[in-house]
């Protein structure tokens, strides 16, 4: 069987947390393999143990109720379900995370024009409406998410419900909260080992996101495994192996161009065996074969069940905020062939438009997890809806005085 050599392996011992970090409540909806595959052709699966061990198809999924009780909060937003609840959070930290969208709040960013539109005015005239929908169309709001957040200023001008600045503040505010308000959370620990996907398109901030991710899972003391998915650019396990060697934890790759869903096999099985709590897979964002990435990624999900079940328990895909529109089309892309468990918007410091995290809740149902504000290992943030929304357009008390 070509590519089962760990080729590069660095490991710092950890002795294994005795607790791990809880799992997710009971009652949340179970991980969906993906939709819309029928039962995998068996060859391609490395050593792949045969049909009784694999993840069922998404028509089985429902009757998959001992999975319940680690499954994390998936979405599917065609589903009629109560809303989620808000998972445990750490205290809000809303001036840390401003100073990582500081562009938004520039004279020329989403809040800086908002606040110049609105400032020193008493009473807004509903024309304003007009003026605030070009605002938020030129700041990836997109246009489906703006009528969804301007729906109740637009009516309560055109009435006369609403008129004073600080009042249509608030209603933009608590919209926008709504919007981003899916109740995702940070990764939790569905069993031992937990594996996550993280797919998305070349340059997004997949591997720089899974840097981020050991590195906050080995601060908690949890053993990490790094897997290179991406198995056709040297430099994408080179990249890989700089993180694993500054965090600290082992990465796992097959030879040079070995099929990344045997590498991925393989590593899941390894993790097993040496009782890692974290496998983070890294994949490809463009393939240099003729392969279709979809079916690839596809495979990878598949073989990922053969080795071990309910595997992968999250995927996520990661997105670049300062791609605008082509972020939504990218969701819409990944979220047709796999089952997604949430975003990581990346790259947040680089936009002045900040727009793309309602635009992907609002339009795709996708809970945004994390926010990337910047390429040091710190500056992954897990994603609170209310911190989210006043780091972005929430005003600061000293404005607020002085409009009261
Ligand atoms: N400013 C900024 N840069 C980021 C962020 N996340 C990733 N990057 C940078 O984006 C580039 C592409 O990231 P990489 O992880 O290689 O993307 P991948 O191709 O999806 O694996 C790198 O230069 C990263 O340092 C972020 O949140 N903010
Ligand atoms: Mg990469």
């Amino acid at each position: 069987m070509p590519g089962k050599k760990p080729a590069d392996r660095r490991v710092r011992e950890r002795e294994p947390r005795e607790e791990l970090a809880p799992a997710r409540k009971p009652g949340a909806a179970p991980a969906r393999p993906a939709p819309d595959e029928e039962a995998p052709a068996e060859e391609e699966g490395p050593e792949a143990p045969k049909d009784e061990e694999r993840a069922p198809a998404t028509g089985e999924a429902e009757e998959e109720e001992e999975e319940r009780e680690l499954a994390p909060e998936t979405v599917q937003p065609e589903e009629a379900k109560p809303p989620p609840a808000p998972p445990p959070r750490r205290p809000r930290d809303v001036a840390g995370l401003r100073k990582g969208l500081a562009k938004v709040r520039e004279p020329e960013g989403l809040f800086g024009r908002l606040k110049i539109l609105f400032g020193g005015k008493k009473e807004i005239e509903p024309a304003v409406a007009e003026q605030i929908e070009e605002i938020l169309l030129t700041s990836d709001v997109g246009v489906k998410t703006t009528q969804a957040l301007l729906a109740e200023v637009r009516d309560g001008l055109e009435r006369r419900e609403l008129r004073e600045p600080d009042r249509v503040w608030e209603v933009l505010h608590r919209r926008a909260i709504e919007l981003v308000r899916l109740g995702g959370g940070p990764l939790r620990q569905h069993g031992k080992p937990t594996v996550v996907l993280l797919v998305g398109v070349n340059g997004t901030g997949k591997t720089t996101t899974i840097g981020k991710l050991a590195t906050k899972a080995a601060d908690q003391d949890r053993k990490v495994l790094l897997v290179a998915g991406d198995t056709f650019r040297a430099a994408a396990v080179e990249q890989l192996q700089i993180w694993g060697e500054r965090v600290g934890c082992e990465v796992y790759c097959g030879q040079g161009g070995a099929d990344p869903a045997a590498v991925v096999f393989d590593a899941v099985k390894r993790a097993v065996e040496t009782g890692v709590d974290l496998v983070l897979v890294d994949t490809a964002g463009r393939l240099h074969t003729k392969t279709n990435l979809m079916d690839e990624l596809k495979k990878i999900v598949r073989t990922a069940g053969k080795a071990l079940d309910g595997a992968p328990h999250e995927t996520l895909l990661v997105v670049d905020a300062t791609n605008g529109q082509n972020a939504l089309q990218q969701a819409q892309m990944f979220k047709e062939a796999l089952s997604l468990s949430g975003i990581v918007l990346t790259k947040l410091d680089g936009t002045a438009k900040g727009g793309t995290a309602l635009a992907i809740c609002a339009e795709h149902g996708l809970p945004v997890r994390y926010v990337g504000v910047g390429e040091r290992p710190e500056d992954l943030r897990d994603f609170d809806a209310e911190e989210f929304v006043e780091a972005m357009l929430g005003r600061d008390e000293q404005e607020q005085e002085a409009a009261a």
